[in-house]
Formats: structure tokens, sequence, C-alpha cells
């Protein structure tokens, strides 16, 4: 578990020290042993008493955070490797931070941080930690895509440095005219606390080889059941069932479309997940059977902290099969959480997650139907009284792990054990649909992310672009942010720009806090509910092509909303770009993103390639870099000359309602007259497409004439 390094390495390795403590910003220093400069061997032997020094105060054996001490039983330990990657100048990855899609440099700020924790309002443009990790950095040039994953789960953090950060282009120029041509270069060091040095290198070269490789050591993201792409309408709470009934019966008042509505956690009683609140919602069948009558569905929120209570049966069930995580002194760990006092199953543990998976069963989930979907929040696991808000390092999991070594793959299996759960009581035919906040590696596996609480304000919706990009990048495609932002209140306009932008996002879902007046879509006066309406309804109508794309994500790896470059990967004016990006190779998105804003300046990509205007056709030849006028209604979207989108264009109420509606082929011609595109068509809700029960249409029209295959 913590193997012992030949001393040179671990001195140097250890220089930068690893601590939950330096959330207070204070950086370690790591040039101070930089492992470049051999010093001299007086300086040595001070450098000694210096370390010895340190390591009395600086907590290698054990550590205190604010009230926390961390018991370190096994001394202080850290594994780092250091990349060069010269010739390039752009990378990307390493989910989840609210900042660029393009990585900055961190010499003047911390290295970027994958700690998975549960973030109380999250600064913008920062390198903090979020509720997620997926150690996976891509560095792309006009030549190559590579990738670098470092399979750690344990706190990590990655220091950026280049040789050209922060030069102008004239700059670049005249050090390479006097220089005599140094090459530009990026240096990525991984650190992390624990564990081994386990890194894979996925060579590209093109960046679709690079998701395919990462793929091929992760998995691909799931199929989402059909109706999981249409919109979702949330918020903390929906009080009771007749609530649920109004606010469904709204949407159908305002001839809205949508697919499912929400329940967080004041649904349950007094917080004990798997069970309803026996005055707010005492008959959670007939609920569900008046929204499964309206072809539409549920989700429940199903939390991954147990109340401490013996009269619960999910809490005495993990006690007396010793399920819960441990203290390091072998005690049940208990933590305060939403329902007070709350223990921990121990999701690493695999006799423990097919149990809980069973809970999922219609006959131990009581009240729950076939039109219930889950979500699993604060899963990071968020502790209110640990640690920065999570679980205390020296806790013990199943095998004898350190909390320490598997923190960051909490939430993944919790996720997978909540998917299995939804699988198996399906008799394993339906695929399951769960959303998490925490993730790791490999979570694009059981469903969907979202980006948690953010707020509503302008920047929080600018920013949704490229954390999502990010995520997407790194295997997790079905992404999004809360609509109209978690805390706070949004003004109309931001309301509405936010629908606008959330409709071209994978996982499109309107959340709000407890604390907020209602959001509803139709409490904006009409011209906002009538705009809101026609982005609803360009989502619905494009479901065709988004399940296509999802098809493809999860067959070949390919991101659903993917940067300009993973499109137009020599094009490097598009390098740095996140306020626009493709959805798949047919559409470019720029979403209007400021308030009064007057025009937006679009960039279509492509030498030699034509872009179609998708409100009125106007075409463009690009490359091309202009200001577009824009009002309220404008969403500027573009569909690329040479691609064929496939759509169901008449309204209805969801997702489900549409099935024998017909598709219509939006063919957009390239400069030659030619397009393709594709078409992947199965039930939407089970599994049988494995047992090819589906249909994979490839279209093509040249010469005038349409035809598939
Ligand atoms: O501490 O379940 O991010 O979406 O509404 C707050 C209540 C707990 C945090 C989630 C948010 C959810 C809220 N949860």
């Amino acid at each position: 578990m913590h193997p012992s390094f030949p001393s040179s390495l671990e001195e140097s390795l250890l220089t930068p020290r690893l601590c939950s403590a330096c959330s207070d910003s204070e950086k370690a220093d790591p040039a101070s042993e930089s492992h470049n400069d051999i010093p001299g061997e007086e300086e040595a032997v001070k450098e000694e008493e210096d370390k010895k020094e340190e390591e009395n105060d600086s907590g290698m054996w054990d550590e205190t955070f604010k009230t926390h001490t961390d018991s370190k039983p096994n001394g202080p330990s850290s594994v780092g490797l250091d990349f060069s990657l010269p010739g390039f100048e752009h990378v990307y990855g390493i989910p989840e931070h609210a900042d660029n899609l393009r990585l900055r440099t961190t010499e003047n700020t911390d290295p970027y941080r994958l700690y998975n924790l549960d973030v109380f309002q999250y600064e913008l443009y920062n390198t903090m930690a979020l509720y997620g990790a997926v150690p996976l950095l891509l560095a792309h040039n006009i030549q190559r895509t590579l990738g670098i994953f470092w399979l750690n789960a344990a706190e990590t953090w990655v220091d950026i440095s280049s040789n050209t950060a922060g030069k102008t282009l004239f700059g670049k120029m005249l050090q390479y005219m006097q220089g005599g041509g140094e090459t530009p270069q990026t240096d990525v060091r991984w650190m992390s606390e624990s564990g081994i040095i386990d890194v894979f290198l996925l060579l590209g070269p093109s960046p679709s080889d690079v998701f395919k490789q990462y793929a091929s050591l992760t998995g691909t993201q799931a199929l989402p059941p059909y109706f999981s792409l249409g919109y979702h309408q949330c918020r903390w709470n929906y009080n009771d069932e007749e609530d649920v009934r109004n606010v469904d019966a709204g949407f159908d008042e305002h001839d809205l479309p949508y697919d499912v509505i929400w329940l967080d956690i004041e649904h349950a009683d007094g917080k004990r997940y798997f069970t309803w609140d026996p005055n707010k919602f005492p008959t959670p069948k007939n609920m569900l059977t008046g929204i499964k009558e309206k072809r539409r569905k549920m989700v429940a929120i199903v939390d991954p902290h147990i109340k401490v209570d013996s009269s619960y049966r999910i809490h005495s069930e993990i006690r007396s099969r010793n399920f819960y995580i441990k203290t390091k002194d072998g005690n049940d760990y208990e933590g305060w959480c939403w329902p007070g006092s709350a223990a921990y199953p121990d999701f690493t543990n695999p006799d423990m997650r097919t149990w809980w998976s069973s809970m999922f069963s219609y006959d131990q989930y009581e009240g729950s139907m076939d039109n219930l979907f889950v979500w699993n929040d604060m899963n990071e696991p968020s502790v209110f009284n640990g640690p920065e808000v999570t679980m205390h390092k020296d806790a013990v999991h199943w095998g004898g792990w350190e909390h320490r070594d598997v923190h960051n793959l909490y939430g993944l299996y919790v996720h997978r054990a909540t998917a299995e759960g939804l699988i198996h009581r399906s008799g394993g035919k339906e695929r399951p649909f769960v959303l998490t906040r925490a993730f790791f590696a490999g979570s694009q596996r059981y469903g969907a992310v979202w980006t948690g609480d953010n707020a509503a304000e302008w920047d929080h919706l600018k920013i949704s672009i490229p954390m999502c990009l990010s995520l997407g990048l790194a295997g997790i495609s079905f992404c999004g942010a809360d609509v109209g932002g978690f805390f706070k209140n949004p003004e109309p306009e931001l309301l509405l720009r936010w629908y606008q932008a959330g409709a071209y996002q994978p996982f499109f879902r309107a959340h709000a806090h407890l604390d907020t007046p209602r959001r509803e879509p139709w409490l904006h006066g009409e011209t906002n509910t009538n705009l809101i309406r026609d982005v609803l309804r360009e989502r619905y109508a494009l479901l065709p092509y988004w399940y296509t794309l999802f098809y493809n994500a999860h067959r070949d790896a390919e991101p659903v909303m993917r940067p300009l470059w993973v499109e137009f990967p020599t094009d490097v004016s598009t390098f740095a770009m996140d306020d626009q990006y493709m959805l798949g190779s047919g559409l470019l998105i720029h979403p209007v993103t400021e308030a009064n804003a007057r025009e937006v300046q679009i960039y279509l990509p492509g030498a030699g390639e034509v872009w179609y205007d998708v409100h009125n056709y106007q075409s463009y030849k690009a490359p091309q870099k202009f200001y577009l006028p824009v009002t309220m209604s404008s969403v500027p979207v573009y569909q690329r000359g040479g691609s064929i989108i496939p759509r169901k264009d008449r309204p209805r109420r969801s997702s489900d309602c549409m099935q024998a509606d017909p598709f219509t082929l939006y063919v957009a011609l390239d400069l030659q007259g030619n397009a393709q595109g594709e078409l992947f068509l199965d039930d939407g809700h089970t599994f049988n497409y494995q047992q090819n029960e589906f249909v994979y249409r490839k279209f093509s029209y040249s010469q005038g004439q349409l035809t598939s295959r």
C-alpha cells in the first residue's frame, strides 16, 4: 500500500508536501529542493537539518487541520512524476475545476487539485478541488493529441508550467529568433498523497485515437435511456404530491414539453432515503402512476449518508452486516450530515454494493415503480463535521485500505451500486438513469454527472460550457449544470439565456435551492414563457440527433459535446475557444452568455467549408469571424455543410409521446454538393440493442440523390 522509494526519489517527491492543509491556499514551495540542482555537501547537511525540523512541525507523522487530526498510521508518503511535453502549448482535462477549457499554468497559484469535496459556493477561474476528479490530462498541437492518465484515487495535485506562458506571439517569435529556437514546452507534475505510480501514456495521434485509448482503460459512456435526454424539472423541493401534480399540469397548460420531475431530500421521512414522508408523500405509487399516465418519469434522491437510527431498516441492516466504513480504531465511522448523526456504507466492498443494489427492488424500495429513477448527491462523501467537509483520511475501508487511498473513488462506487440496483430491479432488462455529483475516471459507465451548486450569475452560466467540455474530454459526456443557477435568484433574462444554453448541453435540468422563489418556466411573463417554449421544442426536435451522438459516445468514445479543436485539430485559433463548441461534428453552438447582449462574435472554422444558420439557412463560407446581432430570442446555432441531421419536428408533451412521429432530415450541403449523416434508433430503454435490436442508418447525399444504408 505504501511502497518505499529509493531515498533520493522519495526526498524530491516529499518536498512539495501534500496535505489537506494546503487548502488554505498556502502552496508548499516546490522549488526549494528541485532535483535539478545537486547541492554541495555543506548545503546537504544543512538541508538535512532543515528537513528534520520541517518534518517535526509539518505534520508528517500526524497532521492537524483546524480541529481535525489525521493520525497517519503509515507515516508520510507521496508519489509523483514529472512529464515534459516538448512542442505542446495547450493542455486540457483533469476535471473537475471551475476554469477555462485550456488549463492555465500554475506557477503563481495552487496546482490543480483533485480531491472530491462538497464545496460551498465555489469560486470561478480557480484551481480548487470540486466534487469530482478524473486524473486524465490531454495535450494537443497541430500534429498530435496525447493523454496522460494518472490512475490514483488519493488526493492529487497537478502542477503545470510552460516556457511560453504569458508571452505574446511576438515575444515567442523574438525568443525563437534570438535563442536559436527554443521549442515551446509544457511541463506537468503529478503528485498524489499515497498509492503507487500507475500511469498510462495515450499516444493518439488524433483526438479520437486518444478518446478510444482512454476508453479502452476506463470504459465508454453508458447509453442513456431516451427520456433522460429530454428536459428535467427539479428544485429543492417539490413539497408534496399535490405540488408535483400542479407543476406537472403547469407544463401541459403552457404547452411545454418535459420528461422528468425530481424530488430532493425533503421527500424522504426524516432524510431516511428509500422512504417517503408520510404526510407529504403518503401515496407515492398514486403519484408515480399519475406521472406515468402522462408518459413521464420521476427521480428521487438517495444519498449515501445513512441516519443512525435503530428503527431505520436500511441502517440496522448495514450495521448488522458490518458494511459501514470504520474509524481507525475499528468502530463504525459516524459523522454529521442531513439526517443528523449518519454512518457511511462502504461502497468499496463488493458485497456491500450487491446488498445496496438489491435495495432498489420494487419489494424493498416501497412506493417505487419502474418510472422512478435515482439521484446520488453528497457522495464525495460529504461529512458536515469532517475535515474540509469530508471523511477523515485515516478512516478504514474494506480490505484495510485507508480512506486516504480510495477517497476519489467513493462517489464512483456509490453511483455504480445504484445504477446496478436499477438494472437489477428490472431483471437485467432496463437501462438505468442515475445522476451523480462525485465522480472518478470511469463514472461515465454509470450515468450522468452535474456540476453541483453553481449560482444564478452570468459567469456561472458562461463557465458551464468549459466545465462540460472538460468532462467530455475525460470520457464523461453526460454532463450538465443546474439551469438557472442553484444559489440566488436569476433575473428573467439570465434564466432565459440559461435555458437557451442548457438546451444544447447534454444533461438538461433546471434546479434551485430550497430558499429561492419558484421559477418554473411559466412564471416570468408570457414573452419569456414563449421563448423558453421555443428552446424546449428545439431540444425535443433534436433528440434523434442527441441520441445518435450518445450512441457514438457509447460505441466509439466520441465526446458528445466537444471543443472546436477536436473537429478542427490544425486550426490553432480554436485551441483556447470555449464560448462556442460542437455537438457531434454537425452543429456549432455559441450560446449568448452576456447580460444585455447586442451581438456575439462567431467564428466558423474549416478552410473550404460552409456553414448554415439553422434559423434562417443563411450560408457562411469558412473560415470566417463576424459579429452576429442578437435579440432575446437568439440562440446562435450553425449546421456544418456536409452534414445530415435527423430531427422530429412535431411538438409533444414528452419524448415518449414522440415515438411514432416521423423524422425530418436536414441536409446541409458542402461546397461540392455532398452531405453525410447517421441515425441510431432502438426501443430507447432496454439492453436489447446489445442483441442487435437497433437501426443504424448512414445517410448520404450526392449528385442530387439521398441514399441510406
Ligand atoms: O447540502 O439535497 O448539490 O443539488 O439540492 C446540500 C439538497 C445538499 C446539494 C446538491 C443540491 C441539492 C442539495 N444538496
